[in-house]
């Protein structure tokens, strides 16, 4: 693959509702747009999903550009590839920043689709024209907002509704909305907010019906959630503590989660993403894909994932509309009844839209390769 030069753009983007998880509520994004240009012309997209605070993991905005700048560009200029494939292991002589390095190698990969001509699904073993999508719906001030807005998305047609848990609003508010949506395929997201000293509460969950619980304990945990699945029946389901193919494969020889959250930037880019996929699907484990408040572009990606087949539970992947006034991308992700179409155009299939790229641009960065 040729590469004539790489250009970081940095977003500022306000999303039209603050987000509240256990760990802080979030409402202003920044992050990177990474456009890799080949000689002819070719441009392929990717995006940085880290926040500008490491609170869901330890990287950052800021820590996310030096290590693309001082480290990853270089690799890449240095160490010519013919195959995005070739990026992650050449990446992985570098500890973490998995996100970082998911930027850079989601571009490579959307770039290497265009030059084939091929959708980006279709380059990465995607069998799916469409993906069944549900929702995540913050931390609300009160109960009544909550069944408000679930009942705005279950009209908008999403085929699940996830809801943000943290000590204070858990099983109680559940049972509430419980009490309204008695079959609503209904799942709870605790962002690591709990441990097993709460384990009377955690099995009380049991009641209430729930597709899965999602990430209860400890960020980085595999061992307390292998304790926990065995005390309840409802599915665990692993998002923080999965950083690779490896840690999947810990935590489903130990038993710590029944289905897994597969997040591009979080394990490190789309090959490594399709190996966990394959891999969890040769033992049984359901995966869907999680979200990261993305943009258009990282929206792309994540649609293009999906398409693969053991992702058989609905993902987070909302519609554009659901966080932004206007996107970055053309046409946008649309969501009808519940399903996204996963475009058969080259690459990721939507064109980056070059008058909002400007608008919310607050910085650009051009590296010659
Ligand atoms: O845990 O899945 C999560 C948002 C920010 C950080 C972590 C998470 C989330 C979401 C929202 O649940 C998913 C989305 O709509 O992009
Ligand atoms: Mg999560």
């Amino acid at each position: 693959m040729n590469f004539k030069k790489i250009i970081l753009h940095r977003l500022q983007m306000r999303m039209i509702f603050p987000f509240t998880t256990s760990f802080g509520t979030m409402q202003d994004k920044e992050f990177f747009i990474v456009e890799a240009v080949d000689t002819n012309g070719n441009r392929g997209f990717g995006e940085s999903v880290s926040f500008p605070i490491p609170w869901y993991t330890e990287e950052t905005v800021k820590s996310n550009k030096d290590i693309i700048e001082d480290f990853l560009i270089p690799m890449l200029r240095e160490h010519p590839i013919s195959h995005p494939d070739e990026v992650f292991p050449l990446f992985s002589r570098l500890r973490g920043n998995n996100m970082a390095k998911s930027a850079i190698e989601g571009a490579v990969w959307d770039l290497y689709a265009k030059q084939q001509g091929i959708s980006l699904a279709k380059a990465l073993g995607g069998e799916k024209q469409q993906i069944d999508v549900g929702i995540s719906i913050g931390i609300q001030p009160t109960t009544k907002d909550l069944l408000h807005e679930i009942e705005g998305f279950l009209e908008q047609g999403y085929k699940r509704i996830k809801l943000k848990i943290k000590p204070g609003h858990d099983v109680e508010m559940l049972r509430e909305v419980r009490k309204v949506f008695p079959d609503t395929p209904i799942m709870a997201d605790a962002n690591s907010a709990y441990t097993l000293a709460d384990i009377e509460m955690l099995k009380q969950m049991d009641d209430l019906n729930l597709l899965m619980i999602e990430q209860p304990l400890q960020h980085n945990d595999i061992i307390d959630h292998a304790k926990l699945q065995k005390e309840i029946q409802t599915p665990i389901c692993l998002d923080e503590s999965i950083h690779s193919l490896y840690d999947a494969q810990k935590a489903i020889e130990l038993g710590s989660c029944k289905i897994i959250n597969i997040k591009v930037g979080r394990v490190g880019g789309l090959s490594e993403s399709v190996r966990i996929h394959d891999y969890c699907k040769e033992h049984n484990i359901p995966v869907w894909c999680g979200g990261m408040l993305e943009a258009g572009v990282g929206r792309a990606h994540n649609v293009a994932i999906t398409s693969l087949s053991n992702f058989t539970l609905p993902g987070d992947t909302a519609g554009s509309n659901r966080y932004w006034e206007k996107d970055i991308i053309k046409p946008e992700v649309i969501v009808e009844d519940g399903i996204i179409h996963v475009p058969a155009g080259p690459g990721i299939g939507y064109e980056v839209d070059e008058d909002a790229l400007e608008e919310f641009r607050i910085e650009k960065l051009e590296y010659e390769m």
